[in-house]
């Protein structure tokens, strides 16, 4: 399977998983589900599991996002992500993680670097991240702790680096069109999709919002 590891255009519609929603559901169902409506992009994140559990989980979503030949990186865990041969790793700010995730995972894995203002992306930039991920763009109950950033400051540190950038935290069908102007290269959600009543209407409807927003950008 060929996977680009230049990622921009796979920002487009760029979807974090959760289970918080899933009640009696599959995740790997779901993520098929969502692929099929658009999803250009793939993290498996999960908090309070076994290694165990989470390689194993690691292996359904793989096996998915291999059959519709989309990216699929492990949310912060580096050692699952070399385990089952993901796509890549996404992590925090932290250089000595992102020195051991290349050093681990080599040089074609994609290591993309959440970034909550200028600063923070440059330095992801510097420590070799592949794309990274901004936020949180609007209010979110998502994530406990997220930092926010403003409309300016992500317009900064789209024209301060050339890696591609995906804007997340709190991004939903009513508010996507606000980043218009950003110079992002397209949208990370979570709830707008998995916690909505219909997940294929909703990814479909947002990835339509996102080609329209990076249109002309
Ligand atoms: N990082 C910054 S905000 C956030 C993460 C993981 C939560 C995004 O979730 P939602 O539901 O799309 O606001
Ligand atoms: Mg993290």
């Amino acid at each position: 399977v060929l996977k680009l590891k230049s990622c921009k255009d796979s920002m487009l519609l760029y979807v974090v998983t959760d289970r918080t929603w899933l009640g009696n559901n599959d995740l790997a169902t779901q993520v098929e589900d969502i692929i099929k409506n658009g999803a250009t992009f793939i993290q498996l994140r999960e908090k309070n599991i076994t290694d165990e559990e989470f390689i194993d989980e690691a292996k359904k979503i793989k096996a998915v996002t291999d059959k519709y030949n989309i990216p699929f990186v492990i949310n912060d865990n580096i050692n699952v992500a070399k385990i089952v041969d993901a796509d890549g790793v996404h992590i925090g700010q932290s250089d000595v993680e992102a020195k051991k995730a290349r050093e681990i995972l080599g040089s074609d894995k994609i290591i993309g670097i959440s970034a909550g203002n200028l600063n923070e992306a440059l330095a992801a930039q510097k420590n070799g991240a592949d794309y990274i991920g901004v936020g949180a763009m609007f209010h979110t109950d998502t994530k406990q702790n997220a930092t926010s950033i403003t409309y300016d400051e992500i317009c900064e540190i789209t024209s301060s680096i050339n890696i591609p950038v995906v804007a997340i935290g709190g991004i939903n069908e009513e508010n996507v069109l606000k980043l218009k102007g950003t110079g992002v290269d397209g949208i990370a959600v979570i709830s707008a999709i998995f916690a909505s009543e219909d997940i294929c209407k909703a990814t479909s409807n947002l990835l339509a919002l996102s080609k329209e927003l990076i249109k002309n950008d």
